[in-house]
């Protein structure tokens, strides 16, 4: 059948009939939202963002919520993450006071974040993208990138459509609508996403590009935030368009290697690759104090313990790493990274901790700092780890015994088990702890 694969006639998001004609309703089920575009079905790279994402998780599990404004806020940061689509309709927008929202619109529920739900929710929908294709890169909690180049013999089915499927599958499945964009490239994927949200699902070409792009704003354009805008602003540069009818030569002049982005980018050139999550390049926890801290006597002890928290987190992926990194943030906030590079790869608490001790006495001098942190980079599997120490007899023993402390906390948890220093910490203070497995320097 020649329709088949007519990029004139396209398919019905909902149903996903291929139309013979072209009506405006679906021949098959009567939906109106029909996909139709020259290029549909020769590009493959989407990109796709969640709905109001966790406004959405929320109303999912209270129906009650279903039509009414809803603000996911407050804490102590006292500004709004996210608003539904209601409560954007009065105005309410993520990142505003949440005093301010609330002027807007007096009758939204207010739902602090459950961060730990959500999390959840991202990893389930990133897993339903990794059944289509190994290229994902996730962006944030509710958006990713997808290749989906050379899939269409393992779908039977080319990505647009693929993506259609995965929209509704995410519906049904999860309980929550995302908006995808397809294009060619990074760039343009990201920008259809954005276009017709929510529920979205637009379509960007080659042969397009350069129009369609001449009339944006040039925020548009990734890496131009607020400041560097109102560099071009200074000079007279507002639309994309402008920055099409300028040289390379000229931009990079005045703007540098970000000159070399405005050029490709404004005329659609991006060949940035959809690059997997990569491999955890270093573990690490960091805390940050309620009372700045100066004194080692206060600091070790704490030391010890995120030490042990990234050595229990390397033991259980089985991985060691040979440097060790040491952060400190003063209190006028100020950061001081220290690298120490070990003989062998280590996971042993102990042997981080020693090395991160003697990297923090240096950097004691009256600073009251806000945070610590310890980690780990340089990462490999753990079978060459920590051989014994024939030179320093007492390291070998004190790895013997953290070995026995592992098993003990493995039968009894956790706190079965006081070394000397966590033993030392006597007054608990509160803090805002975070772990970190960070994964590479692309995100
Ligand atoms: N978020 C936040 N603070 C911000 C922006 C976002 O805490 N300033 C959180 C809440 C959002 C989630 O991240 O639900 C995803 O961010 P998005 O920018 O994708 O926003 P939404 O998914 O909420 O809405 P949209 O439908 O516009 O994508
Ligand atoms: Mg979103």
């Amino acid at each position: 059948m020649a329709y088949l694969n007519d990029p004139r006639f396209g398919f019905c998001r909902d149903c996903l009939a291929t139309q013979t004609s072209e009506i405006k309703r679906c021949q098959v089920c009567g939906s109106p939202r029909l996909l139709r575009h020259p290029e549909l079905y020769g590009l493959s790279i989407a990109h796709v963002d969640c709905d109001a994402f966790y406004a959405s998780v929320e109303k999912r599990d209270n129906p009650e919520l279903r039509n009414k404004p809803v603000i996911i806020g407050g804490g102590k940061r006292g500004v709004v993450s996210t608003a539904c689509y209601v409560a954007r309709i009065h105005g309410v927008k993520s990142a505003m006071p949440m005093f301010k929202a609330l002027e807007a619109c007096p009758h939204a529920v207010v739902i602090s974040p459950d961060m730990e739900k959500y999390v959840r929710v991202g990893r389930e929908i990133r897993q339903m993208m990794r059944d289509l294709t190994p290229l994902v890169e996730p962006l944030s909690i509710d958006e990713a990138f997808l290749d989906l180049s050379g899939t269409e013999r393992l779908h039977h089915d080319p990505p647009a459509r693929v993506m259609a499927q995965f929209a509704n599958r995410v519906e049904r499945e999860i309980g929550l609508s995302v908006s995808v964009g397809i294009s060619y490239c990074k760039f343009l994927a990201k920008i259809a996403s954005d276009f017709e949200k929510p529920r979205g699902f637009s379509i960007i070409g080659k042969e397009e590009a350069v129009a369609f792009l001449s009339d944006k704003p040039v925020t548009m354009i990734w890496g131009v935030g607020k400041a560097f805008n109102a560099t071009l602003e200074r000079d007279g540069i507002r639309t994309i368009g402008q920055l099409q009818t300028m040289e390379l030569g000229a931009l990079m002049a005045s703007y540098g290697s970000m000159g070399q982005r405005l050029y490709r980018l404004s005329r659609g050139l991006d060949t940035r690759r959809v690059e997997p999550e990569g491999e955890t390049k270093s573990v690490s926890a960091e805390t940050t104090f309620n009372d700045d801290i100066a004194s080692l006597d206060e600091l070790a002890p704490i030391l010890r313990s995120l030490s042990e928290k990234v050595s229990r987190r390397l033991k259980a992926a089985d991985i060691a790493g040979r440097t060790i990194v040491l952060k400190l943030k003063s209190r006028d906030f100020k950061l001081r990274t220290r690298n120490r590079q070990l003989a062998d790869p280590t996971q042993l608490a102990d042997r981080i901790f020693r090395t991160g001790l003697s990297l923090l006495e240096k950097e004691i001098d009256g600073t009251r700092f806000r945070l610590l942190g310890i980690g780990v980079s340089d990462l490999s599997d753990d079978n060459r780890a920590d051989p014994l120490d024939l030179v320093d007899v007492q390291a070998t023993k004190r790895a013997v015994a953290e070995t026995a402390i592992d098993k003990l906390r493995g039968k009894f948890g956790n706190n079965a088990v006081e070394t000397g220093y966590t033993f030392r910490r006597v007054k608990p203070r509160s803090e805002i702890s975070r772990d970190d497995t960070d994964p590479g320097e692309n995100r």
